[in-house]
């Protein structure tokens, strides 16, 4: 059987459009995990434990104050609040399959949603302790701050090694 000219030419752009495509996409594919997921499983462990480290320094800070043994700036306390926020948004995405280790139980990938599910729980109590802070309002930040280490204790319990 003879193929004229025109009719291959046809199969083999179609075939390199497909081929044009695929590569694109598989090259679009590959950036996208080797950013939003780590290179290595230590990458996402360092990160997700710098992060952590970075939200408990500050919420300690916060703490002193609502112990008393640090004497209430406003200014301070406000600026606390909200790295604690926003860094609360970040340890979760290096909590990626194939990631395990550190101090994180193996309940964080085996029993996953109920891990998100206490995260949300400690990023919008973190909201809700930002806004008190914001407002400057001593009783309001003490009482946001129990619900916070509430959270923080509630994870800790069933998803972080002893
Ligand atoms: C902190 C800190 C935690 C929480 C937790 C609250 O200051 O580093 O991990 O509070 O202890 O129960």
């Amino acid at each position: 059987m003879q193929v004229n000219p025109p009719d291959q030419w046809r199969t083999m752009m179609k075939l390199q459009k497909i081929l044009l495509a695929s590569t694109a996409t598989v090259l679009a594919l590959s950036a996208g995990f080797a950013v939003a997921q780590f290179q290595k499983p230590e990458d996402a462990i360092k990160y997700r434990q710098s992060a952590f480290t970075v939200m408990a320094n500050s919420f300690g800070k916060i703490n002193a104050v609502v112990k008393g043994d640090v004497p209430f700036n406003k200014d301070e306390v406000a600026k606390n609040a909200a790295i604690v926020a926003m860094i609360s948004t970040l340890p979760w995405q290096a909590f990626g399959p194939g990631t395990e280790g550190g101090k994180a139980q193996a309940e964080v990938w085996s029993n996953n949603a109920k891990f998100k599910a206490a995260s949300e729980r400690m990023q919008l109590a973190a909201v809700d302790l930002n806004k008190a802070a914001q407002s400057g309002d001593l009783d309001s930040i003490k009482k946001a701050f129990g619900a916070t280490g509430a959270s923080c204790k509630n994870c800790h319990d069933d998803f972080r090694k002893k």
